[in-house]
Protein backbone atom coordinates (compact mmCIF):
# COMPACT_ATOMS: atom_id res chain seq x y z
CA UNK A 1 0.00 0.00 0.00
CA UNK A 2 0.82 3.29 -0.84
CA UNK A 3 -0.31 6.49 1.48
CA UNK A 4 0.06 10.43 -0.29
CA UNK A 5 0.57 12.23 2.98
CA UNK A 6 1.76 15.29 4.83
CA UNK A 7 3.56 13.87 7.90
CA UNK A 8 2.25 16.51 10.44
CA UNK A 9 -0.93 16.92 8.92
CA UNK A 10 -3.94 16.93 11.07
CA UNK A 11 -6.37 14.36 8.70
CA UNK A 12 -3.43 11.83 7.34
CA UNK A 13 -2.84 11.60 11.26
CA UNK A 14 -6.06 9.89 11.26
CA UNK A 15 -5.10 7.20 8.76
CA UNK A 16 -1.30 7.14 10.56
CA UNK A 17 -3.19 6.24 14.02
CA UNK A 18 -5.75 3.93 12.64
CA UNK A 19 -2.62 1.72 10.91
CA UNK A 20 -0.67 1.85 13.87
CA UNK A 21 -4.08 0.28 15.83
CA UNK A 22 -4.62 -2.31 13.26
CA UNK A 23 -0.51 -3.15 13.06
CA UNK A 24 -0.86 -2.40 9.61
CA UNK A 25 2.09 0.18 9.86
CA UNK A 26 4.79 -2.12 7.70
CA UNK A 27 3.02 -2.79 5.13
CA UNK A 28 2.46 0.75 4.27
CA UNK A 29 5.06 3.03 2.60
CA UNK A 30 4.34 6.91 2.48
CA UNK A 31 4.87 9.34 0.04
CA UNK A 32 5.36 12.88 1.01
CA UNK A 33 3.29 15.70 -1.06
CA UNK A 34 3.83 19.01 0.06
CA UNK A 35 0.59 20.75 0.71
CA UNK A 36 2.81 24.57 1.06
CA UNK A 37 4.13 23.95 -2.35
CA UNK A 38 1.03 23.08 -3.27
CA UNK A 39 1.87 19.91 -4.54
CA UNK A 40 -1.80 18.95 -3.84
CA UNK A 41 -3.58 21.15 -6.17
CA UNK A 42 -0.96 19.71 -9.21
CA UNK A 43 -2.81 17.77 -12.19
CA UNK A 44 -0.77 15.05 -11.98
CA UNK A 45 -2.07 14.61 -7.77
CA UNK A 46 -5.90 15.62 -8.93
CA UNK A 47 -5.22 12.51 -11.26
CA UNK A 48 -4.98 10.70 -8.06
CA UNK A 49 -7.55 12.52 -5.59
CA UNK A 50 -9.95 14.75 -7.55
CA UNK A 51 -10.79 16.70 -4.09
CA UNK A 52 -6.89 17.67 -4.45
CA UNK A 53 -6.38 16.09 -0.75
CA UNK A 54 -4.33 14.65 1.39
CA UNK A 55 -4.47 11.65 2.31
CA UNK A 56 -4.87 9.30 -0.25
CA UNK A 57 -4.23 5.01 -0.23
CA UNK A 58 -3.08 3.33 -3.78
CA UNK A 59 -3.12 -0.32 -3.92
CA UNK A 60 -1.09 -2.45 -5.52
CA UNK A 61 -3.83 -2.70 -8.01
CA UNK A 62 -3.84 0.32 -8.79
CA UNK A 63 -7.32 1.25 -6.71
CA UNK A 64 -7.48 5.14 -5.25
CA UNK A 65 -9.04 5.91 -2.13
CA UNK A 66 -9.12 9.00 -0.60
CA UNK A 67 -11.45 10.27 2.76
CA UNK A 68 -9.76 8.98 5.71
CA UNK A 69 -13.36 7.33 6.48
CA UNK A 70 -13.01 5.51 3.26
CA UNK A 71 -9.46 4.57 3.87
CA UNK A 72 -10.25 3.48 7.38
CA UNK A 73 -13.36 1.74 6.59
CA UNK A 74 -11.02 0.08 3.64
CA UNK A 75 -8.05 -0.93 6.13
CA UNK A 76 -10.24 -2.03 9.46
CA UNK A 77 -12.33 -4.49 6.77
CA UNK A 78 -8.84 -6.68 5.40
CA UNK A 79 -8.77 -8.85 8.38
CA UNK A 80 -12.21 -9.15 9.18
CA UNK A 81 -11.68 -8.19 13.18
CA UNK A 82 -13.92 -4.44 12.49
CA UNK A 83 -11.99 -3.00 15.31
CA UNK A 84 -12.62 0.60 14.30
CA UNK A 85 -15.71 1.13 12.22
CA UNK A 86 -18.28 -1.42 14.06
CA UNK A 87 -18.89 -5.06 14.20
CA UNK A 88 -23.06 -5.03 14.08
CA UNK A 89 -25.32 -2.75 12.60
CA UNK A 90 -26.00 -0.62 15.21
CA UNK A 91 -22.39 -0.29 15.66
CA UNK A 92 -21.50 0.58 12.05
CA UNK A 93 -24.59 2.85 12.25
CA UNK A 94 -23.06 4.86 15.79
CA UNK A 95 -19.64 5.27 14.53
CA UNK A 96 -20.17 6.37 11.01
CA UNK A 97 -22.34 9.32 12.52
CA UNK A 98 -20.04 10.15 15.79
CA UNK A 99 -17.37 10.17 12.96
CA UNK A 100 -19.00 12.43 10.31
CA UNK A 101 -19.97 14.87 13.37
CA UNK A 102 -16.41 14.95 14.43
CA UNK A 103 -15.33 16.10 11.15
CA UNK A 104 -18.48 18.38 10.68
CA UNK A 105 -18.47 19.91 14.12
CA UNK A 106 -14.79 20.51 14.91
CA UNK A 107 -12.07 19.09 12.51
CA UNK A 108 -13.60 20.09 9.04
CA UNK A 109 -14.91 23.37 11.06
CA UNK A 110 -11.26 23.96 12.09
CA UNK A 111 -9.58 23.57 8.49
CA UNK A 112 -12.17 25.73 7.38
CA UNK A 113 -10.76 28.79 10.09
CA UNK A 114 -7.24 27.86 8.51
CA UNK A 115 -7.98 27.85 5.16
CA UNK A 116 -10.26 31.07 5.52
CA UNK A 117 -9.55 32.95 8.85
CA UNK A 118 -5.31 32.76 8.47
CA UNK A 119 -2.84 33.24 5.71
CA UNK A 120 -3.26 28.91 6.03
CA UNK A 121 -1.06 27.59 3.20
CA UNK A 122 0.04 30.48 1.42
CA UNK A 123 -1.37 33.02 -1.27
CA UNK A 124 -0.68 30.28 -4.49
CA UNK A 125 -2.55 27.86 -2.40
CA UNK A 126 -5.76 30.00 -0.96
CA UNK A 127 -6.90 31.39 -3.81
CA UNK A 128 -9.66 32.10 -2.67
CA UNK A 129 -10.86 33.26 1.28
CA UNK A 130 -13.57 34.42 2.95
CA UNK A 131 -12.11 36.02 6.55
CA UNK A 132 -16.11 35.60 7.98
CA UNK A 133 -16.91 32.23 6.73
CA UNK A 134 -13.34 31.10 8.49
CA UNK A 135 -13.70 33.07 11.90
CA UNK A 136 -17.79 31.61 11.74
CA UNK A 137 -16.36 27.78 11.55
CA UNK A 138 -13.53 28.21 14.69
CA UNK A 139 -16.88 29.30 16.84
CA UNK A 140 -18.92 26.19 15.32
CA UNK A 141 -15.21 24.20 16.26
CA UNK A 142 -15.75 25.39 19.98
CA UNK A 143 -19.50 24.43 20.12
CA UNK A 144 -18.82 21.13 18.68
CA UNK A 145 -15.90 20.78 21.68
CA UNK A 146 -18.65 21.90 24.10
CA UNK A 147 -20.86 18.96 22.38
CA UNK A 148 -18.58 15.97 22.43
CA UNK A 149 -18.10 17.15 26.23
CA UNK A 150 -21.52 16.79 26.67
CA UNK A 151 -21.27 13.41 24.71
CA UNK A 152 -18.15 11.89 27.22
CA UNK A 153 -20.05 13.36 30.80
CA UNK A 154 -22.04 10.03 30.03
CA UNK A 155 -19.57 7.76 27.41
CA UNK A 156 -16.14 6.89 28.11
CA UNK A 157 -15.59 7.06 24.13
CA UNK A 158 -17.24 9.01 21.47
CA UNK A 159 -19.12 6.45 19.97
CA UNK A 160 -19.86 5.11 23.16
CA UNK A 161 -18.01 1.91 25.15
CA UNK A 162 -15.52 1.08 22.85
CA UNK A 163 -12.64 3.00 21.00
CA UNK A 164 -13.39 3.76 17.18
CA UNK A 165 -12.79 5.70 14.10
CA UNK A 166 -14.91 8.36 15.86
CA UNK A 167 -12.60 8.83 18.33
CA UNK A 168 -9.80 9.26 15.65
CA UNK A 169 -11.65 11.70 14.06
CA UNK A 170 -11.72 13.64 16.82
CA UNK A 171 -8.56 13.08 17.59
CA UNK A 172 -7.39 14.71 14.43
CA UNK A 173 -9.67 18.13 15.56
CA UNK A 174 -7.71 18.44 18.37
CA UNK A 175 -4.20 18.11 16.98
CA UNK A 176 -5.34 21.05 13.86
CA UNK A 177 -6.56 23.36 17.39
CA UNK A 178 -3.36 22.60 18.80
CA UNK A 179 -1.31 23.06 15.34
CA UNK A 180 -3.62 26.33 15.64
CA UNK A 181 -3.44 27.28 19.20
CA UNK A 182 -7.31 27.27 19.28
CA UNK A 183 -7.63 26.25 23.34
CA UNK A 184 -10.71 24.06 24.69
CA UNK A 185 -13.24 25.80 26.77
CA UNK A 186 -12.14 25.80 29.95
CA UNK A 187 -15.38 24.16 30.90
CA UNK A 188 -14.91 20.92 28.91
CA UNK A 189 -13.44 18.70 31.62
CA UNK A 190 -14.66 15.72 30.17
CA UNK A 191 -13.53 16.30 26.72
CA UNK A 192 -10.00 17.23 28.29
CA UNK A 193 -10.07 14.04 30.66
CA UNK A 194 -10.63 12.14 27.06
CA UNK A 195 -7.84 13.68 25.20
CA UNK A 196 -5.43 12.77 28.03
CA UNK A 197 -6.52 8.91 27.55
CA UNK A 198 -5.98 9.10 24.38
CA UNK A 199 -2.57 11.17 24.18
CA UNK A 200 -1.98 7.42 26.35
CA UNK A 201 -2.62 5.60 23.29
CA UNK A 202 0.47 3.81 21.54
CA UNK A 203 -1.23 5.14 18.38
CA UNK A 204 -1.30 8.05 19.21
CA UNK A 205 2.36 8.53 20.94
CA UNK A 206 3.43 6.71 17.55
CA UNK A 207 2.27 9.36 15.46
CA UNK A 208 3.81 12.22 17.72
CA UNK A 209 7.22 10.50 17.56
CA UNK A 210 5.97 9.97 13.44
CA UNK A 211 5.44 13.72 13.25
CA UNK A 212 7.83 15.12 14.91
N1 LIG B 1 -12.48 15.15 3.66
C1 LIG B 1 -11.07 14.90 3.48
C2 LIG B 1 -10.64 13.66 4.26
O1 LIG B 1 -11.29 13.34 5.27
O2 LIG B 1 -9.69 12.97 3.88
C3 LIG B 1 -10.29 16.15 3.92
C4 LIG B 1 -8.82 15.97 3.74
C5 LIG B 1 -8.02 17.25 4.01
O3 LIG B 1 -8.56 18.36 4.12
N2 LIG B 1 -6.72 17.04 4.09
C6 LIG B 1 -5.79 18.14 4.31
C7 LIG B 1 -5.50 18.81 2.98
O4 LIG B 1 -5.25 18.14 2.01
C8 LIG B 1 -4.48 17.56 4.83
S1 LIG B 1 -3.87 18.36 6.31
O5 LIG B 1 -4.20 19.79 6.20
O6 LIG B 1 -4.52 17.74 7.44
O7 LIG B 1 -2.42 18.11 6.32
N3 LIG B 1 -5.47 20.15 3.01
C9 LIG B 1 -5.01 20.94 1.91
C10 LIG B 1 -6.05 21.77 1.25
O8 LIG B 1 -5.64 22.59 0.42
O9 LIG B 1 -7.26 21.61 1.56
Amino acid sequence: MTIYDWHNGPYPARVRIALAELGLQSQARFVSVDLRKGEHKTEEFRAKNYSGTLPVLELGDGTLIAECTAITEYLDALDGRSLLTGKTPREKGVIHMMSKRAELEVLDAISIYFHHATPGLGPHVEVYQNHEWGLYQRDKALRGMRYFDAVLRGQTFVAGNCFSMADITLVGGMIFAALLKITLPDECEALMAWHARMQERPSVQNWRTMSA
